[in-house]
């Protein structure tokens, strides 16, 4: 819609079950399909060691997206999309491994809460190497509100396990 306005948002996408890669790209072709979305950037593909969970490696990237909608109404097309990619929640599983996770990073340049459904910053992003290395890919410069430069948290999550597989060709994959 013209004249809305657009802000950009920081979404983290990881998988460690089935075809990863080519769920994160089916991932980013429906978030670019919303209407009111846009992707705007996208970093490489990582693989990385589960952090406070277990099964096998990750795959993880984040993508920097322009977008009108509120980050509720952002929170509810990226939930409304892991249920179509086949996303399972079983209960009294913390962190059980799974198709699709699609995480709100950042919004905007502000904290944005509506807890428990919504906490922006991610509250544990800055300790999250495979949150940190491929958000500061799109956004050398991201900062992240209450805490600082994302840049400055890197050193401090570099003992976890993390290797770039490559350039994420997500229109493709
Ligand atoms: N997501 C989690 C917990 N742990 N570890 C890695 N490496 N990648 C993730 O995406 C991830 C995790 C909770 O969503
Ligand atoms: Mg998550
Ligand atoms: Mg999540």
């Amino acid at each position: 819609m013209a004249g809305m306005q657009q802000q950009s948002a920081w979404i983290g996408l990881g998988a460690n079950l089935g075809d990863a890669r080519r769920c994160l790209a089916e991932a980013l072709r429906c978030i670019d399909a919303v209407p009111g979305v846009r992707v705007a950037a996208v970093s490489s593909l990582y693989r990385t060691e589960p952090i406070d969970a277990e099964g096998p490696d990750f795959t993880n990237a984040v993508a920097r997206v322009e977008t009108e909608l509120s980050p509720l109404g952002l929170l509810s097309a990226l939930q409304e999309i892991e249920l179509r990619l086949g996303r399972v929640r079983p209960v009294g599983i913390h962190n059980a491994p799974r198709t699709i996770d699609l995480d709100i990073e950042l919004f905007g340049n502000g904290p944005v809460s509506d807890p428990p459904r919504l906490v922006v910053p991610h509250p544990r992003m800055h300790e999250r190497r495979f949150v940190l290395e491929p958000l500061l890919e799109v956004s050398p410069d991201a900062r992240i509100p209450g805490k600082g430069a994302a840049a400055d948290f890197l050193p401090g999550v570099l003992s976890q396990r993390l290797e770039r597989i490559g350039p994420f060709d997500w229109r493709n994959s």
